[in-house]
């Protein structure tokens, strides 16, 4: 599944990047979106696999595209059985999120990037449309840091395993109400705070590498965004752990359905008795084989942006893969008008 499936993965993130980055600083956010959805679809198709959206744009009602259960890939197409045998394909679950950050694009801010995770069949937790609280930080400090302490502890433990005082780390929390108090308890603690509008991927993703001077996320953001961001910390080994977050009470900012109680049963019908549950980046992303693809469309703290130049542009993308244990940056010039000397700089 891995070795060609990786390659091309790369291309699906960077054409929707592309297609995305057009409408950088546009103010259209919903163009942003709507261009990276279609093009991140169409490259998808030519992948010969069978593949499933567990997580996309929403319901097929809502969503004309990639939305969740929609089939992908040359093999799910009406004449398949012509080049395909679906008896030596292995069915494979897609995470998808076009456009993260469609805000950030649309106003020209650094960290949208176009993401997806995948495994087989089964091996993505399919997330309800919901909030979750969300902490993530690096493989120093997997298993240890925990959700259910309070972010002074964490501090503590993050302190300890990173081997550097409180007041060196800087966590990134999203600038909602919500967070209010977090963002007074991590001060507080002596701490630094980077406070974010959108994007919470990439500051998770961030996490898990050194000398992005990102120590951790806290705080809470959407629920399939959290399952995207698990699947890249599953496989590179850095911590995560979400908690489905279902009352709009707690949200404040935020349409989460009509009530707790409402969503309570919402969650019941699909299958999840404990709402409360915390679940790690293991059981977010359970399969034997998870990759993620993420490509910037504006430049963030891992990814350049997306730079068009006369005749093409380049892209620079991140594949993560549990099963090679590899994080690995592509650099891509897209030579997509006239023939050109390309230029390096
Ligand atoms: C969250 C976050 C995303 O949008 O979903 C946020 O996870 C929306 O949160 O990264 P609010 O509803 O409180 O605004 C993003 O920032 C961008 O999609």
């Amino acid at each position: 599944m891995e070795n060609t499936l990786g390659l091309e993965i790369i291309e699906v993130v960077e054409q929707a990047a592309i297609a995305s980055a057009r409408w950088m600083g546009k103010g259209d956010k919903n163009m942003a979106d709507h261009v990276a959805v279609e093009a991140m679809r169409e490259r998808m198709n030519k992948i010969h696999m069978r593949g499933r959206i567990v997580i996309g744009e929403g319901e097929r009602d809502d969503a004309p595209m990639l939305y969740i259960g929609e089939e992908v890939g040359v093999c799910t197409q009406p004449d398949a059985k012509n080049f395909c045998n679906p008896d030596e394909l292995v069915e494979i679950d897609i995470a998808v999120d076009p456009c993260e950050g469609t805000n950030l694009c649309a106003y020209g801010q650094p960290g949208s990037m176009a993401v997806l995770a995948i495994s087989e069949k089964g091996g993505l937790f399919a997330a309800p449309d919901f909030y979750m609280k969300k902490i993530a930080a690096p493989p120093a400090a997997k298993g240890k840091v925990d959700i259910n302490k309070s972010a002074t502890e964490n501090l503590k433990i993050l302190s300890e395993c990173l081997d550097r005082a409180i007041e060196e780390l800087v966590i990134v929390v999203m600038k909602r109400e919500r967070h209010n108090g977090l963002i007074a308890e991590i001060r507080e603690a002596g701490a630094r705070v980077q406070l974010i509008s959108d994007g919470d991927v990439g500051a998770a993703i961030s996490c898990g590498f050194a000398g992005t001077n990102i120590h951790a996320l806290m705080g809470i953001g959407a629920a399939p965004e959290g399952v995207i961001s698990a699947a890249a910390m599953r496989a590179m080994g850095g911590h995560f752990q979400g908690q489905l977050i279902y009352d709009p009470e707690v949200v404040k900012t935020g349409l989460i359905g009509e009530s707790k109680e409402a969503n309570i049963d919402r969650l019941k019908s699909m299958g999840i008795t404990d709402p409360d549950k915390v679940y790690d980046a293991s059981e977010l992303a359970s399969g034997d084989t998870v990759l993620f693809a993420g490509c910037g469309i504006t430049p963030g703290n891992l990814m350049e942006g997306v730079r068009f130049f006369k005749g093409g542009a380049r892209t620079q993308s991140l594949v993560i893969s549990n099963k090679s244990q590899t994080a690995r940056f592509v650099d891509t010039i897209h030579m997509t008008g006239q023939p050109k000397l390309v230029q390096l700089h």
